[in-house]
């Protein structure tokens, strides 16, 4: 049976869902804005309620069955993205269209208004992604900037969110920032979890003597915003519990195509020059985002 597209609501579905929030629609405060200019990223942002936790927790579990690898909903699908056979990451881009409470996660309003906040205009959804390292064995996400995968788009007013569905620690592999790196070049692509290495190609000695990562420590259910230049990585899960992360990608309303091919798999092309809009991608602001 040919699944269900979700890509065509451009809304919550489910009120249920929305309305369980763990977070009011606060003002972005200043010290916010300041962190966020200083540092390029935010962390310990409360947004989930225990109920829509344990939702996305066994939707997560259904997004990962062996059949979905062939649904073509998905932009991305690995159930074991590690370069690493001994270590698993699971990755994929596309839970919105697929999953009820992915799709209504990012209509969220307390995302959306600390989004638009940050990005300092309407936003739409760029994609979502799920991450996934398991007990034990879960695998690393390499040092990277976001953007090195997004050059297709521009300007670069990009934003991500990631959100933890289990506490995050140091021992199950939370994601690590470089304070102040976002005002850094951009740098080349490659793997995303092959190693911790690879990076230190690419940096220069001042680079070298500024990398001070710091530990995102975050309670399920709680979120950090990074800008698209801001380096960050993760080690393995050591640990005897799962790490899994919601993680919502947002463009400022007005971000172009700088391709003619599809900026994403199976999606329509957007020529070159013109404006990232429609079915595929969302605008979250007004309206829509509740
Ligand atoms: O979940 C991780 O460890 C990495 C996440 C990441 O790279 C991102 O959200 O941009």
């Amino acid at each position: 049976m040919k699944p269900t597209d979700l890509s065509k609501f451009h809304g919550p579905i489910d009120p249920g869902f929305s309305g369980a929030s763990a977070a009011s629609v606060e003002a972005t405060s200043q010290a916010t804005f300041t962190a966020y200019a200083e540092q390029g990223f935010i962390t310990g942002i409360p947004i989930l309620a225990e109920a829509q936790i344990d939702e996305l927790r066994s939707e997560m579990a259904e997004l990962m069955r062996p059949e979905q690898a062939s649904n073509p909903l998905f932009y991305e699908y690995h159930h074991n993205e590690s370069a690493d056979p001994g270590t698993v990451l699971f990755h994929a881009l596309g839970a919105w269209r697929v999953s009820r409470a992915f799709h209504d996660l990012i209509f969220l309003p307390s995302l959306v208004r600390t989004a638009e906040a940050l990005l300092g205009g309407p936003v739409r959804l760029w994609h979502d992604q799920v991450f996934v390292k398991p007990p034990r064995d879960g695998a690393v996400v390499e040092w990277h900037q976001d953007y090195s995968y997004w050059t297709r788009t521009k300007p670069a007013a990009h934003l991500t969110c990631w959100i933890g569905l289990d506490d995050s620690t140091e021992d199950n592999g939370c994601v690590r920032y470089v304070p102040g790196s976002h005002r850094w070049d951009l740098l080349p692509r490659y793997h995303l979890s092959k190693g911790m290495s690879e990076v230190f190609n690419y940096l220069t000695d001042e680079q070298r003597a500024a990398f001070d990562p710091v530990p995102a420590i975050l309670k399920a259910g709680e979120a950090s915003f990074h800008h698209p230049f801001v380096l960050h990585g993760s080690y393995e899960n050591t640990s005897d519990r799962p790490r899994r992360a919601a993680v919502i990608n947002f463009i400022r309303d007005g971000v172009y195509s700088d391709s003619d091919e599809p900026l994403l798999a199976g999606v329509p092309v957007i020529p070159r020059g013109e404006k990232v809009e429609g079915r595929f991608f969302p605008l979250l602001s007004g309206p829509n985002g509740g």
